[in-house]
């Protein structure tokens, strides 16, 4: 009961975010940030996003946190003879005037550990450190159990 609580007042202090925010930080730019529903936290959450980089050099995703969850991750889908396998992805890289998405059956983070219900309708925030560019945050849309796609529009629709 106290962890309920303690979450709760997180969320409080965090404040409300917008949906569909675009973010930035030096050459890169997150969008389309989101997650699906949970049932309860036994199972673990997923977030998936875009990240553009108008920039010269490569740069790559190391790392994300979230107070959604005590251990997020970092993986990618890879078919192996047609069975689907999820190692853990060191870092995710972002090519020089490139982009890359974490999406269903590619790179993706996994929120292991989940601190709380992800309740469709609602946001949480999420943290991404870049090997060059640093920290940015960014809230992540709490969609369907069964989505599959963002429902926020591109940047540039
Ligand atoms: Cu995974």
């Amino acid at each position: 009961m106290k962890r309920i609580f303690a979450t709760l007042a997180l969320i409080a202090a965090a404040g409300p975010a917008l949906a569909c925010e675009t973010v930035t930080v030096g050459p890169l730019e997150v969008s389309q940030a989101w997650s699906r529903a949970s049932i309860g936290t036994a199972r673990p959450g997923v977030v998936y996003l875009t990240i553009r980089n108008s920039g010269t050099a490569d740069d790559a995703l190391m790392s994300i946190t979230t107070p959604a969850a005590d251990m997020p991750m970092l993986h990618q889908t890879v078919m192996t003879d047609g069975v689907a396998s999820m190692p853990h992805a060191m870092e995710v890289p972002v090519p020089a005037e490139g982009q890359v998405a974490l999406e269903p059956g590619g790179y993706h983070a996994m929120l292991m550990e989940l601190t709380q219900v992800l309740e469709e309708g609602e946001t949480f925030p999420v943290t991404l450190t870049f090997r060059d560019a640093g920290k940015v945050t960014i809230p992540v849309t709490i969609q369907n159990i069964g989505a599959s796609e963002p429902t926020c529009p591109s940047p540039d629709e």
